[in-house]
């Protein structure tokens, strides 16, 4: 008799289109055709990008409103219900440094994730790019350092619920009008991981070149890990190159290469030179000195980003010396469900610097 009450009362809850779940949310709920219609059938030409979680198209909903849809790829083996609370939990954490989620679509195995669309790309579609790389000049780009932090500070320590990103990095910093940052695909460990919010994982998600070295090895994430993931994306912000780029004379990538640089009291050098007479010398020698206290190797020695908050916004605070930073880099392909916990550790390697 319960069970036949209980389950009245979720078939009645899912016969509703949207819901308010408090705190002013209003989770809506797509059905799929709408979804195949406003992508025009999930088209390649609507594509906007690909990740470990799935991939993300553009969409345009009948009344005009463009959204993004992430289409999960299929590896989260969750049931309507706990898809349903995870999707609830993460469409609370609002803040502007984050992407706001709109919704969702649960058909069959199809899930689907409908954010608010930016029109502007991915960070890395500045940084990295020749043509584009002026349009942030030294101003906006510190600015975009510090919306990240707030952003992941509301998600480490400000939200109810204490998120771990797993996959912070350029393309994942979103840009509004205004190139405002905003941290898209947060969450997505939560939806994929059920509870699991700090601890140990055997599915390592992320990105080679981001990854802290504990995570890459050992699987092992906390708030620290994304510390980590944003040292190497702050480097990258300073000099406009990728985490994984190799610098010919002495044959590092970025992280090394700074450190040298570091040690030998040159950081400026690394600075991106696009960046031309905007540079503020004391600012992003800051960042530099910042960037490489988050990428020491051990997680302990990095600091918070309630520390990195700190650190940014009171330039006269007197900064450790940094540490040696761990040297990761890829050395196979290795796919989003490589498992490096088991026998799969000759996949990356740690490079000590000289
Ligand atoms: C899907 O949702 C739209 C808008 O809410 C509605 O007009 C349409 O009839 C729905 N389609 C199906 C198959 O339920
Ligand atoms: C080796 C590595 O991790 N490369 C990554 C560096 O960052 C870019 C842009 O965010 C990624 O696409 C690469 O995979």
């Amino acid at each position: 008799m319960i069970v036949f009450m209980i389950t009245l009362i979720i078939c009645y809850s899912q016969t509703k289109q949207s819901w308010d779940i408090g705190g002013n949310v209003d989770l809506q709920v797509f059905n799929l055709s709408t979804i195949t219609k406003a992508t025009d059938s999930f088209s390649c030409s609507n594509k906007l990008g690909e990740g470990g979680f799935g991939t993300v198209y553009k969409g345009k909903l009948l009344n005009g409103e463009e959204i993004a849809v992430k289409r999960l790829s299929q590896s989260s083996g969750q049931g309507m219900q706990e898809f349903k609370n995870e999707v609830t939990l993460i469409a609370k954490l609002q803040h502007r440094n984050l992407v706001r989620l709109l919704g969702y679509c649960f058909h069959k195995k199809e899930k689907m994730l409908v954010y608010e669309y930016l029109p502007n790309k991915g960070l890395d579609s500045y940084i990295f790019d020749q043509e584009k790389a002026f349009l942030l000049d030294w101003k906006k780009r510190f600015q975009i350092i510090q919306g990240i932090v707030r952003g992941l500070l509301y998600l480490h320590h400000d939200s109810r619920l204490r998120i771990i990103h797993r996959d912070l990095k350029a393309s994942n910093v979103l840009l509004d009008t205004n190139l405002n940052p905003k941290i898209a695909d947060f969450g997505m460990a939560k939806i994929f991981g059920g509870d699991e919010d700090e601890g140990k994982t055997r599915r390592v998600v992320g990105t080679y070149g981001y990854m802290s070295p504990e995570y890459a090895m050992q699987g092992l994430f906390s708030v620290k890990s994304d510390v980590f993931s944003f040292g190497v994306l702050v480097l990258e912000i300073v000099s406009g190159k990728k985490n994984n780029s190799y610098f010919k004379e002495n044959s590092v990538h970025l992280i090394g290469h700074v450190w040298d640089l570091w040690k030998q009291e040159n950081a400026l050098m690394v600075v991106d030179s696009s960046l031309g007479d905007t540079v503020n010398a004391d600012e992003v020698l800051l960042c530099i000195h910042v960037g490489m206290l988050c990428v020491q190797e051990l997680a302990a020695d990095r600091p918070t980003m309630t520390d990195v908050a700190f650190m940014l916004s009171n330039h006269d605070t007197i900064l450790p010396s940094p540490n040696q930073p761990a040297f990761i880099f890829k050395q196979v392909e290795c796919g989003r469900d490589c498992d490096v916990g088991s026998g799969n550790d000759e996949a990356i390697t740690i490079l000590h610097a000289r």
